[in-house]
């Protein structure tokens, strides 16, 4: 999606809820990954949370963490995700955004992730934005707006690391902080933005990954 869009967007719900004191965004847990691990799940080998270096070399872009995976040569996990589950229904638009810096990305690939779950956790559909394939300073990355499907129950955010090939021997870094999640009511906004689909191979190979990224 465009920063125009989202801009526009961001600043109309913030009119509508405006005496949230929170915003319009719904409260993840650890969001910031100050606590470490705590509230989130990880699928595939790599993860770690990570402190600062130095000012200009940080691997948190706000507190004194974030989360990193990192992709070394002979690595066997093709697919990573940080995950965290939160309730989710019809009738109201879902946002995320996360901030992500990477390094040396030379063999993987990052995205965020939608995955809508039923009561009985099997995902009836997903959605993916766009994904981060060079080296960039923390940057903030979007999904959404998206409506859940029908009989969903849970919402899966989930950041996403695509091994595309054999991982040489530098390490590949990539690293997330600041998760956001923004919840609005559909009639507050006229019409959801499709673009954050994606490459339908990345798709399918998503797909097979799935029984891993619960
Ligand atoms: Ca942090």
């Amino acid at each position: 999606m465009s920063s125009h869009r989202f801009a526009l967007g961001a600043f109309c719900l913030s009119a509508f809820l405006l005496t949230s004191p929170r915003g319009f965004g719904q409260a993840l847990t650890n969001a910031s990954f100050e606590s470490g691990m705590a509230g989130w799940e990880t699928f595939g080998e790599g993860w770690r949370t990570s402190g600062s270096a130095s000012e200009t070399d940080s691997d948190a872009h706000s507190g004194t963490l974030g989360i990193v995976n990192d992709v070394k040569e002979n690595d066997k996990d093709e697919w990573r995700g940080v995950t965290q589950a939160v309730e989710a229904k019809r009738g109201m638009l879902y946002s995320a955004s996360a901030w992500i810096r990477t390094l040396n990305a030379k063999n993987a690939e990052c995205f965020l992730e939608f995955q809508f779950v039923d009561k009985d956790g099997k995902i009836i559909s997903f959605q993916q934005s766009e994904p981060v394939t060079e080296d960039q300073p923390f940057t903030q990355l979007h999904i959404g707006p998206v409506e859940p499907p029908k009989l969903t129950r849970t919402l899966l955010l989930r950041g996403i690391v695509h091994v595309t090939k054999q991982a040489d021997a530098d390490t590949d870094f990539f690293i997330f902080d600041d998760f956001e999640l923004s919840v609005t009511n559909k009639s507050s906004k006229s019409k959801s933005d499709g673009k954050t689909i994606s490459r339908a191979d990345r798709i399918r190979q998503s797909q097979r990954s799935r029984e891993t990224g619960l």
